[in-house]
């Protein structure tokens, strides 16, 4: 009994680890559970590998226990030896184009997927929706070709409708990638700018991850898409449009923080539609599901990021301790009650 439990020992480790490790995982950044165009070609694709091998591998079983069991050596003939046969044009032939049509069945439909997911056309159309993804190190921009809208961190789309995204970095190679919805596209730094579309088929709030290496806090690098129904897209992009930058904040204390803001992060963010700077857009801040892209949007998470960034998110382009904790109190009472819209991401129904 002991032996036998020893020999089956890995097995019995492997079988609960893939039980224990299928509990892992989140619904909103899974591959498994398509809920957009890029991501349903691509579980499609999986699909389709999956039905492939598994074919290849039932007939190899099938063959091989019926060879272990028809030729095994039988009693009284251990010094038996068949017919020895080398070489066989029928049976070679027939195991070179087997695997070569399960090739074409399978890459046929991954060029194909490959070319759509790409596929910008309908990008010059009326009323199409153009986005430009900036990937920094650490953090997403996204900037509304023609309407003048600039965020950073949370991307927003109307649902069944395909955007269109262009894409480049600032620094290194990034990859936008957000697993539920889209496929995954490399953001190049120079003139190579890919392209990618996106749509949504589910109102929700999809994360996505950077998905090529690219420096210390690489791992950190999370976003979110954002999808909403046509009349709140609409309401967002009405409301993204008359944001006041320089608009007076109601309590003394967060018009306190305004001006020592003003005075010293300017350089690097922006309010309103301006361009990206060195630093994220800091328009409708207070509705950010993330601080960062990481941490819980509360005020202590926000006075921490803003005296020390690099512990958090180490290597980031912030500088630390540009003001003290006092006065980043007072910048936190005025960034968090900048609420431009009632469109957040609690408008998009949680899936
Ligand atoms: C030298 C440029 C620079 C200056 C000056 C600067 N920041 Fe930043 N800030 C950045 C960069 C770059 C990031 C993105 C960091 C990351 O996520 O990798 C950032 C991110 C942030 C974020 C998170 C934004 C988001 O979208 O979630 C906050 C909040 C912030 N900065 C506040 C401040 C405050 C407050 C000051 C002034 C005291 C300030 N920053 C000064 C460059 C700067
Ligand atoms: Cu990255």
């Amino acid at each position: 009994m002991k032996g036998w439990m020893g020999k089956f020992r890995m097995l019995f480790l492997f079988g609960a680890l893939s039980l224990i490790l299928s509990g892992c995982g989140v619904d909103n950044i899974s591959a498994l559970k398509p809920e957009g165009y890029g991501s349903e070609l691509l579980f499609d694709l999986m699909l389709i590998s999956i039905a492939i091998m598994l074919f290849v591998f039932v007939i190899v079983m099938a063959i091989y226990t019926f060879v272990i069991i028809r030729y095994r050596q039988k009693k009284g003939q251990e010094d038996y030896i068949p017919k020895q046969t080398e070489g066989n044009k029928a049976l070679e032939i027939i195991w070179t184009v087997i695997p070569i049509i399960l090739l074409l069945v399978l890459a046929v439909p991954t060029v194909q997927a490959t070319f759509d997911l790409a596929d910008n056309s309908g990008s010059e159309e009326e009323g199409a929706i153009n986005i430009e993804v900036t990937g920094n190190q650490y953090w997403w921009h996204f900037n509304y070709k023609g309407q003048e809208i600039s965020t950073s961190q949370d991307l927003y789309i109307p649902k069944d409708k395909r955007v269109h995204l262009t894409m480049k970095s600032t620094d290194v190679i990034h990859s936008f990638w957000v697993p539920s919805i889209a496929g995954k596209m490399d953001t190049n730094p120079g003139d190579n700018q890919n392209t990618m579309s996106l749509e949504a088929y589910e109102e929700g709030e999809y994360l996505g991850q950077c998905a090529e290496l690219c420096g210390p806090s690489h791992s950190l690098m999370d976003f979110r898409v954002i999808a909403v129904s046509q009349e709140e897209f609409d309401q967002w992009v009405e409301d993204m449009k008359n944001v006041d930058p320089e608009a007076q904040p109601e309590s003394d204390v967060a018009r306190e923080g305004q001006e020592l803001f003003n005075n010293n992060c300017m350089s690097c963010h922006a309010i309103g539609s301006a361009p990206a700077g060195v630093g994220p857009n800091m328009t409708n801040f207070a509705n950010r599901s993330k601080i960062a892209g990481i941490l819980d949007p509360t005020k202590e998470n926000l006075v921490d990021w803003i005296v020390h960034p690099d512990e958090i998110k180490p290597g980031n382009q912030m500088p630390s301790n540009l003001v003290n904790e006092d006065e980043a109190e007072k910048i936190a009472e005025y960034l968090l009650q900048l609420d431009h819209t009632d469109v957040t991401p609690e408008s998009a129904e949680q899936n």
